[in-house]
């Protein structure tokens, strides 16, 4: 595997940043997750609008341009021979001194790996996820915003770990309100009574890329969809239940807290949209090659 750090490609054993990178030091930077299917980059121009955004709001300069970054990003992908992946790009503050002020980093560092990717078990997709709620808050939008696709995610890291420790396969998130937030790194959509609820991003949500196309493919299935506050409840009585996410796509959850979610299998609805999903992520995307 071949990994660009700053303008350079390094084999996997040779990709190293500073212990001094305050993306180490204080999580300081962004990222993005990316998926590639049969050699095009999905949704490419959204997941780097979204990745200068969240610079932008951290006040951190992405040294390359837009379009130099969306060329190095193609060029990963082509040296690996990615038909198949996943990309990870990741913009940290840089090296800088032990202190926590940037202004120690002249310059942010950039990375691109362009990789496999690991897949969620198939038995995920066909029975559906035991999930739980986790106890740990998610973090509050005045804290730091969920929209920043920071690279801090220990809020999001303790929240995976809670849920495994509740024997579940994935978490759902409240916010500090007690209404629901999001996955640890995926959106939350409810079916109830034919219409399709997901918690606004002012829950606390990430704005998830797999989210709107979601939305957008509801839409098009004439399926209404309504941003609207969700609690615990609305998850208990739901009909079907699904995360979004661009790791996991479109996957069922089929028990909350102990109850099951309608009569506790992947419900129609959902497994539509996970049909017309897979068709969108083999239909589109930038051409790599
Ligand atoms: N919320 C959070 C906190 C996320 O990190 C999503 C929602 C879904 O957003 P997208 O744009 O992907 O639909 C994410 C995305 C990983 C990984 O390695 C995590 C994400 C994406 C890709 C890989 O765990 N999180």
């Amino acid at each position: 595997m071949q990994i660009y750090i700053d303008g350079q490609y390094f084999d996997e054993a040779d990709a190293k940043v500073s212990v001094f990178d305050h993306g180490l030091l204080y999580g300081d930077g962004v990222f993005e997750g990316i998926r590639v299917y049969s050699g095009r980059i999905f949704k490419l121009d959204e997941h780097l609008e979204r990745l200068y955004d969240s610079a932008k709001a951290i006040l951190l300069k992405v040294p390359l341009s837009f379009d130099e970054l969306k060329a190095a990003t193609i060029e990963a992908c082509r040296r690996n021979k990615l038909k198949d992946g996943y990309i990870r790009m990741l913009v940290t503050r840089g090296k800088g001194s032990l202190g926590l002020s940037p202004d120690s980093c002249p310059r942010a560092t950039v990375i691109i790996i362009a990789a496999e990717i690991e897949l969620y078990p198939r038995e995920y997709y066909t029975k559906g996820l035991r999930v739980a709620t986790a106890p740990t808050r998610r973090t509050a939008p005045a804290a730091l915003s969920p929209s920043v696709k920071s690279l801090n995610y220990l809020n999001n890291v303790m929240g995976k770990i809670e849920g495994k420790l509740c024997g579940a396969q994935e978490v759902i998130m409240l916010n500090e309100q007690g209404y629901v937030a999001e996955g640890s790194g995926d959106n939350v959509f409810v079916l109830k009574k034919g219409t399709l609820f997901t918690p606004p991003i002012f829950a606390g949500a990430l704005g998830g890329i797999t989210r709107r196309v979601a939305m957008d493919l509801a839409a098009g299935m004439g399926i209404p969809v309504s941003e609207v506050t969700l609690m615990r409840y609305d998850l208990f009585v739901a009909d079907e239940v699904f995360l979004t996410g661009t790791g996991a796509e479109i996957i069922p959850a089929v028990e909350i807290d102990g109850r099951p979610i309608g009569d506790g299998t992947p419900g129609p609805i959902t497994r539509r949209m996970m049909e017309a999903y897979a068709k969108l992520t083999r239909g589109e995307g930038t051409p790599i090659f």
